[in-house]
């Protein structure tokens, strides 16, 4: 276990001097990395993570994840790679296809996200290589492009995906791969189509650092730390396809009625119908010794690297403490 790696997802949701300490707390904790999550309705996440940059000097800093349909690559390609220099090199780029329903809400159809991605991923590389770019794609056409400076080694660019094509993609081109799963078997599916696609590349998959990007919630008492994770669970409970969730075994009934909740707005109802099954399939939530026992399914299954994702805990200092002495033990 001495390659794995461990580090948090943190929603720009809150002041940025708040997501500041928690990055401080997770550096002193031993934690290797920090993912900031890009909606535009949160706040910026190029500014929380340089103002980590700032007031942190080992973690890799992550943008978990940016998409092509708000933003331009080449915008991301000098974004990221200001982030890189301001950090020492600490940069790390998560892109995916983004939020449906957060890109709808600003007018933007999601369409073709494979081919959005694989050209976005395409022209960033190229730019942060320093090429004079000339790209004639379906979504992005650049000529003579370049950034006016080059960042002082190849930034990691890693890819979202849970769906099979995006996760092909992932192997194909990226350097690693932001899974949002919690259950080992969701990884046993994914891994033979990230390594699927890195072999029709050619690439090594061994080199490709495959991340679970969970749903985490840790406290002393289990109960406190499963209820926090309830209402994050619902969510992802009404955005995934109704075949994964009759395979698990999940009760549809409930399903519709967190739907129809979430809907309306109605964020305590579709907590509460949230049950047991649903929290052990789409999240990592409980006492440290539970926890434990869950991180080390998942790292058997053959993930690299592990994100501890929203709610982190019911108080999330106390969950980052939690988290540090986690990761120790599972390192040890
Ligand atoms: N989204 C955000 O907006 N912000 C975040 O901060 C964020 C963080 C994040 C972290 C980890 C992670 O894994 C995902 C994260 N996401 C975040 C969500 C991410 O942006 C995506 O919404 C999410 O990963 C879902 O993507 P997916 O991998 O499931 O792929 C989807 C789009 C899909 O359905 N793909 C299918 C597939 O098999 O891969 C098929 C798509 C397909 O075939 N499309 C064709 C094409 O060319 O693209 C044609 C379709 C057409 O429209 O004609």
């Amino acid at each position: 276990m001495v390659n794995l790696k461990f580090g948090i997802e943190l929603v720009p949701d809150r002041a940025i001097s708040t997501l500041v300490e928690y990055a401080i707390i997770a550096e002193q904790n031993g934690l290797d990395s920090i993912w900031v999550t890009d909606h535009y309705c949160n706040r910026t996440v190029y500014i929380a993570l340089t103002m980590m940059a700032i007031k942190t000097s080992k973690i890799t800093l992550g943008v978990g994840v940016t998409n092509p349909y708000v933003i331009h690559p080449a915008w991301t390609a000098a974004a990221v790679a200001t982030l890189d220099e301001v950090s020492g090199g600490r940069a790390i780029l998560g892109i995916g296809s983004g939020d449906k329903a957060t890109l709808e809400a600003i007018g933007i159809e999601r369409k073709k996200p494979l081919t959005a991605v694989r050209e976005a991923v395409t022209v960033i590389r190229r730019l942060l290589a320093g090429e004079v770019v000339n790209f004639e794609g379906e979504f992005f056409k650049l000529k003579g492009a370049r950034l006016n400076f080059k960042p002082s080694r190849a930034i990691p660019i890693y890819i979202g995906a849970q769906a099979p094509k995006m996760l092909q993609l992932a192997g194909q081109l990226g350097d690693g791969v932001l899974i949002n799963a919690s259950h080992p078997k969701d990884f046993e599916k994914a891994i033979p189509l990230i390594k699927k696609g890195a072999e029709a590349a050619g690439k090594d998959f061994s080199k490709i650092d495959i991340v679970a990007y969970t749903c985490f919630s840790v406290a002393p008492d289990s109960k406190k730390a499963k209820d926090a994770a309830r209402l994050v669970v619902a969510f992802i409970v009404a955005g995934a396809p109704d075949t994964l969730l009759k395979e698990r075994g999940i009760d549809l009934g409930k399903v519709s009625t967190i739907r129809e909740a979430l809907a309306k707005g109605d964020f305590k109802k579709a907590a509460e119908n949230v049950d047991d099954l649903m929290l052990d399939y789409f999240s990592i939530s409980g006492s440290p010794d539970e926890c434990i026992e869950k991180l080390r399914e998942l790292i058997k299954a053959g993930i690299t690297h592990i994100v501890m994702g929203s709610p982190l805990g019911p108080k999330k200092k106390e969950a980052l403490a939690l988290i540090g002495e986690i990761v120790k033990k599972l390192r040890s």
